[in-house]
């Protein structure tokens, strides 16, 4: 009979939950527990995160779409060069399902600007899954998606000549943490140029039980979304974690803009990772810290932008001013 998988990694086979497990380890043992919300995206996290996007209560994608709608031509125009047939790279960090770049793409298509479309993501299927829908849609676009992290694609293009218009759409900003985010945004502004532009997605401070509710849904998605975490580390690491000891709570914070989401151990329990070897101690009521979501105001995102060395040129805003698109240039 063929031999049995190899447990031990080697470095043929690294084992592909090896940043898993030490973030785990490392996130538990704090004083306060913390997991970080980059690992909710596995493809049932990714599902959910589809089903939160149409939540009634979860205004911030619609809000985007809508205000990318009604600012088409506007920022096609703030994102191009001045020069209409001068060519340029349109850059998307994290493209997703590319949704909401399409009314951007279609704008700059109809509008006879010269432009390489490039989407970068880590993961090869999503972009390939943007790159058939955008092949199929927009035939006329060309498009050369980077499979890399932001910090490589970035370096990357600064390599090759040419103007570069940058989108990080969506508010994913929020998820940074703020010196995360300052090193974040340093390393993005650093390789562009006074023509470069950035036109960055973010939610805006606004009536603080609308914001809570947008994190805390009647359906229960968002908790689901939590909750899919400890069932990850159940599945991945062989935890035991008892899904019914559990509780969602999420608190925005309206002094730092922070939206912040919790698991809640509702009784003193152990949780054993079969896979690590080792065990954790809850005391009742304690909490794992999930996700942050910063909100923002004009003056915080001016004061955020000036910090990395850029200035807001402009912003595109929806009738509510909830959510704003900052276009952002050094
Ligand atoms: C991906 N990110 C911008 C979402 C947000 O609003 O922070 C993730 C999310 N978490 C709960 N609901 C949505």
């Amino acid at each position: 009979s063929a031999p049995a998988a190899p447990t031990t990694p080697t470095a043929e086979s690294p084992d592909p939950n090896s940043f898993l497990r030490q973030h785990v380890r490392e996130g538990l043992q704090r004083p306060f527990k913390a997991l970080s919300s980059m690992y909710f995206y596995d493809d049932e996290g990714s599902r959910l995160f589809q089903q939160i996007m149409a939540l009634p209560e979860y205004y911030p994608t619609r809000t985007e779409f809508a205000l990318l709608e009604q600012h088409r031509a506007a920022i096609s125009r703030a994102l191009r060069p001045q020069d209409q047939e001068e060519p340029f790279f349109l850059l998307e960090l994290g493209a997703g399902d590319g949704l909401k770049t399409k009314i951007l793409l279609r704008e700059l298509l109809e509008t006879n600007a010269q432009f390489t479309y490039v989407p970068v993501d880590i993961s090869a299927a999503a972009l390939e899954g943007l790159s058939a829908s955008l092949r199929a849609e927009l035939p006329a676009l060309r498009v050369e998606p980077v499979v890399a992290d932001y910090g490589d694609a970035l370096r990357l293009m600064a390599a090759r000549p040419g103007r570069k218009a940058v989108l990080f759409l969506g508010s994913n900003i929020g998820n940074f943490l703020p010196e995360e985010r300052h090193q974040f945004l340093l390393n993005l502004a650093q390789p562009l140029t006074p023509d470069d532009r950035l036109l960055i997605g973010l939610d805006l401070q606004k009536d603080p039980r609308q914001i809570r509710a947008a994190y805390d849904d009647t359906q229960g998605i968002t908790a689901a979304f939590n909750f899919n975490l400890l069932h990850r580390l159940n599945r991945e690491l062989g935890a035991n974690f008892d899904l019914d000891s559990w509780q969602h709570y999420t608190d925005y914070d309206p002094l730092t803009g922070a939206v912040r989401s919790f698991l809640v151990s509702t009784r003193a329990q152990t949780v054993r990772f079969a896979e690590l070897d080792w065990a954790v101690d809850f005391r009742a009521w304690e909490m794992i810290h999930t996700e942050n979501s910063y909100k923002f105001t004009r003056h915080s995102i001016e004061e955020v932008a000036q910090q990395a060395g850029l200035q807001v040129a402009e912003y595109f805003t929806d009738e509510q001013n909830f959510f704003a698109d900052a276009l952002l240039a050094k």
